[in-house]
């Protein structure tokens, strides 16, 4: 690789200026800066994808040309085996592509949102990641009996469900999460002040001075993230794998998926489509809906169904 040529090309930014189209994967996302750890090592660029469109997301494959020792400019992106995003009426935000896991982070304190849990459930059904739903903080144990119970109908549905204490019980942590998480590419989502980077710590050695160094790079340098990254998990086994930080967020929209999509994001539902009397029922309102009559005689429950009607409603508000 030569950079040094590359500057003096003077407009890699520019198509056709000959300058050398390298490979690299998206590791940090901010706005519209991006830093890209190049294949062929080294340290990470800062990169702006060409264009006013940003559609770059973190774990993203790109093509890129450098512009300067440290900059650069992302010219394509490879083709993705998926793309998690929220969306509402308006706008949506990229999460992450290219992955394999979403591990769903709650704790004890503060409260967790329902709500949330379950649009992370849907948008890992939709994408077909496996999903892992993580209980951390179980040393603070006023609230453990609640948390526990309230996590019960995920267990039922046939979700895994983790506990861990990060913070105390560490080693016992590290040893459950390494289990489930060698090996894959794993997004950590969930509400602020859970645990999601006090577990990127646990398993990754050199990532809170990662984080310090990036946090200066993009001008951000608070505690709670600000930006998403994904780190390597430690390659002592070869197994691979890598876990992606992410901001803790309050509302997880789903307006970009479809009906026929929803309803199969239901686990509990799926058996039962097939009997319901229209072909295109909605299981909302329509006479013999075997969603509705499992819901009547408590197969299905009913906040999960809710929510179900939830989304629909929201996905009608969309203009397509
Ligand atoms: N008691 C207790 N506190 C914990 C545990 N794990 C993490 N914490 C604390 O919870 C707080 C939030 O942890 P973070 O890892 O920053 O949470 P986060 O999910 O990354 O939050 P955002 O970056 O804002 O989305 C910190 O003060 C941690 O020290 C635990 O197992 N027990
Ligand atoms: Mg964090
Ligand atoms: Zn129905």
């Amino acid at each position: 690789m030569n950079r040094r040529a590359t500057k003096a090309a003077g407009g890699a930014a520019q198509a056709g200026t000959g300058a050398a189209t390298l490979h690299g994967v998206v590791i940090a996302a901010h706005g519209r800066h991006y830093l890209v750890a190049p294949d062929a090592g080294g340290a990470p660029l800062q990169c702006f994808p060409r264009g006013k469109k940003s559609e770059v997301a973190v774990g993203d494959r790109v093509e890129y040309q450098s512009t300067s020792a440290d900059q650069g400019v992302i010219v394509a992106i490879g083709e993705r085996r998926n793309l998690l995003y929220r969306s509402d009426q308006f706008k949506s935000k990229l999460f992450a592509a290219n992955l394999d896991q979403l591990l769903i982070v709650l704790a004890t304190e503060p409260h967790f949102s329902e709500d949330l849990l379950g649009r992370a459930l849907v948008a890992a059904e939709a994408n077909d990641l496996k999903p892992i739903i993580l209980l951390n903080k179980i040393d603070l144990e006023a609230a453990l009996p609640l948390a526990r119970e309230r996590l019960e109908r995920y267990r039922e549905l046939g979700y895994t469900v983790l506990e861990v204490s990060e913070k105390k019980h560490p080693e016992e942590a590290r040893a459950i999460l390494t289990e489930h998480l060698r090996g894959h590419q794993t997004i950590l989502l969930g509400q602020s002040g859970m645990g999601k980077s006090t577990l990127v710590n646990l398993l990754i050695p050199d990532a809170e001075a990662a984080t310090r160094e990036i946090s200066t790079a993009l001008n951000s340098g608070r505690h709670t993230t600000t930006f998403t990254r994904l780190y390597k998990l430690p390659d002592g086994d070869h197994s691979g794998g890598a876990l992606i930080d992410s901001p803790g967020f309050q509302e997880f929209g789903l307006y970009h998926l479809t009906e026929g999509t929803l309803e199969r994001a239901f686990p509990e539902f799926r058996p039962l489509l097939a009997h319901c009397r229209f072909y295109n029922c909605h299981h909302l309102h329509e006479p013999g809906c075997a969603v509705l009559e499992a819901v009547e005689d408590g197969r299905v429950e009913p906040e999960r169904h809710a929510l179900y009607a939830q989304l629909v409603h929201e996905i009608s508000q969309v203009v397509r």
